[in-house]
C-alpha cells in the first residue's frame, strides 16, 4: 500500500480496473464446483473441486419422501418434550416434514449426555486429553511409527489420489494424511454414533442447544439434497461424522464429491474424505510447501520473552541467531513471518510456528493437536521430531498449584487473568514479565521451580 500511495488516485483507479477486467477475462471460475475451464484457457489442466453432491445430476431431483410420523417415545419426557418443539419448529420454517421424521425419529437419551449422574455426564465433555495430559504424554499417544507407517503405505497405495488433491487444492498430502490419521486413524475408526441422536442428546442436555439445533438442521439439509442416505450420517460422540470428522455445517460448506458420482460419502469413501479435508484446509489458509513448525536451537542466553505469541519476520529470527536444530539454513523467505513457541519451556523442543499451524489448528483449536498433526506430516517424510527431549524431569503443576500461580501472579501485579487453573497464553505471558523482572530465563513455563519462585516475590 504504502508504493501505491505515492501515485495518482488517477492512475491507482485505472490500474485496477484494468487488473480486474484482466481477471476476468482470464480466469476461468475455478472455485465454481463443477465449473470446466475454457480449452487452452489458464487453469484448464488443474481439476476442478467438486461440491458435496449434484442431486439434479445423478438423483432424479424428487423431495425426499416417507412418513412424517408420529415419533416414537423415547423413553425420556424431557427429549420427547424438545423433539415436538423442535420438529414444529422445524416443520414451520418450510423443512420437508419427511426429512424432519427421518432425522429425528428413534433418537434416544445417551448416557454421555442424559445420564442422572451429573459426574458421568460431564466426563469426556470437560476433561479432554489436549488439556489435561503433560504434552509428552500426548504426544506418545497421537504420533506413534504405526501412524508413519500405515501413513506411508496410505501415500503410496493412493499416490494419484493424493497428487489430484495437490494439484486441486494445494494443501501437501502429508499434511492431509495426518489430519486423516489424527481425527479417525485413517478411517479405521469414525465413530459409532448416529449424528442425529448424538447432537439431539446435545440439544437437549441444554449447554449447546442452539449449536447443536443448527447441526441438526444441517443434517436436514444433507438428507433433503439427497448428499448422504439417512444410514450413512454416523458420527462420533460430539456429532462429528465420517472420516474426517465433519460436523454437518461443515460438510455443507466443504466436502467433496472426488470422485463425482453424486455424493460426498466423507464416511465409506476415502478420497471423498480426504478431498473434503484438503478443502477445508486450503479454505483455511493453508501455504503449499511451507512448512508448519520448525524445530530450532537458540544462542545462550537467548531472551526467552520473545516467545510471547507475537510473529516476526524470519529475518529477525535469524538476526537473533535462532537456527534449525537439524542443522542447515532456513529454506524459508526472510520476509515469512514466524511465531516462536515453547511447549515445554526453554529447557524442551522449541519451533518456530508458520501460517499452517494455525490452519491444522481451525481443525482442532489446540496446539498439542496441531503439534501433532506437524509431527505425523514430517515423520511420514521420515523426518522425525522432535530432537530435543522433552523435559520430564522438571516437576509440573497440579490444576491447583496452577491456579496458586495464576493468583500470586496477579497479587503481585503481572496480570495473569483469570484464576482457572488453565495455564493459557495469559498465564504465560505473565510468569514471563515476572520472569524478566527477576531475571530469571523467561520461557513462561509453569514448573515447580517457577512456582516456587513467584511465591518467594512474593514472600509467602
Ligand atoms: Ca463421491
Amino acid at each position: 500500500m504504502n508504493d501505491l500511495k505515492l501515485k495518482s488516485q488517477r492512475w491507482v483507479y485505472a490500474a485496477a480496473l484494468s487488473a480486474l477486467i484482466g481477471a476476468c477475462a482470464a480466469t476461468p471460475q475455478t472455485s465454481e464446483p463443477g465449473a470446466s475451464p475454457a480449452p487452452g484457457a489458464p487453469g484448464a489442466e488443474a481439476p476442478q473441486p467438486q461440491g458435496p453432491g449434484d442431486p439434479t445430476g445423478t438423483s432424479d431431483g424428487t423431495p425426499y419422501a416417507g412418513p412424517t410420523g408420529p415419533f416414537t417415545p423415547s423413553g425420556n419426557l424431557s427429549m420427547d418434550r424438545w423433539r415436538e418443539d423442535f420438529a414444529n419448529r422445524a416443520r414451520s420454517k418450510g423443512e420437508n416434514p419427511a426429512v424432519v421424521y427421518a432425522i429425528l425419529e428413534g433418537i434416544s437419551p445417551l448416557e454421555l449426555y442424559l445420564s442422572e449422574d451429573v459426574g458421568v455426564a460431564s466426563t469426556g465433555i470437560a476433561d479432554q486429553a489436549e488439556f489435561a495430559k503433560a504434552i509428552w504424554e500426548y504426544l506418545r499417544t497421537a504420533v506413534t511409527n504405526s501412524r508413519f507407517e500405515t501413513g506411508q503405505q496410505k501415500l503410496r497405495e493412493l499416490s494419484p489420489t493424493f497428487d489430484t488433491l495437490e494439484q486441486t487444492y494445494g494443501v501437501n498430502r502429508e499434511a492431509i494424511a495426518a489430519i486423516w490419521a489424527m481425527e479417525t486413524n485413517f478411517g479405521s475408526y469414525i465413530g459409532n454414533y448416529d449424528a442425529a441422536n448424538t447432537l439431539s442428546n446435545m440439544a437437549v442436555e441444554g449447554r449447546r442447544r442452539s449449536f447443536a439445533e443448527n447441526q441438526l438442521y444441517a443434517l436436514m439439509e444433507i438428507l433433503e439434497k439427497g448428499f448422504a442416505d439417512r444410514e450413512q450420517l454416523g458420527s462420533g460422540w460430539a456429532g462429528a461424522m465420517g472420516q474426517t470428522q465433519f460436523m454437518p455445517t461443515t460438510y455443507l460448506a466443504y466436502a467433496q464429491d472426488y470422485d463425482r458420482d453424486g455424493h460426498a460419502d466423507i464416511w465409506a469413501n476415502a478420497p471423498d474424505a480426504l478431498a473434503s479435508a484438503a478443502n477445508y484446509l486450503s479454505s483455511s489458509g493453508y501455504v503449499f510447501d511451507e512448512p508448519w513448525g520448525i524445530e530450532i536451537l537458540a544462542p545462550a542466553n537467548f531472551d526467552w520473552s520473545y516467545a510471547d505469541g507475537n510473529e516476526r519476520r524470519m529475518a529477525t529470527w535469524k538476526s537473533l541467531g535462532l537456527s534449525p536444530i537439524r542443522g542447515g539454513g532456513f529454506d524459508v523467505d526472510d520476509n515469512t513471518y514466524a511465531e516462536l513457541w515453547l511447549p515445554a519451556g526453554a529447557e524442551g523442543p522449541k519451533y518456530l510456528l508458520f501460517k499452517n499451524f494455525n490452519v491444522f489448528k481451525t481443525y482442532n483449536n489446540a496446539d498439542s493437536y496441531a503439534l501433532a498433526v506437524g509431527l505425523l506430516a514430517d515423520g511420514m517424510e521420515g523426518k522425525y521430531g522432535p530432537v530435543a527431549a522433552w523435559p520430564k524431569h522438571i516437576e509440573r503443576l497440579s490444576t491447583q498449584e496452577v491456579m496458586t500461580l495464576q493468583e500470586t501472579l496477579n497479587d503481585l501485579g503481572f496480570e495473569a487473568g483469570p484464576v482457572d487453573g488453565i495455564p493459557g497464553r495469559g498465564t504465560k505471558a505473565a510468569l514471563q514479565r515476572f520472569q524478566k523482572a527477576q531475571g530469571m530465563p523467561a520461557d513462561g513455563y509453569p514448573s515447580g521451580p517457577a512456582l516456587d519462585a513467584v511465591l518467594a516475590a512474593a514472600g509467602s
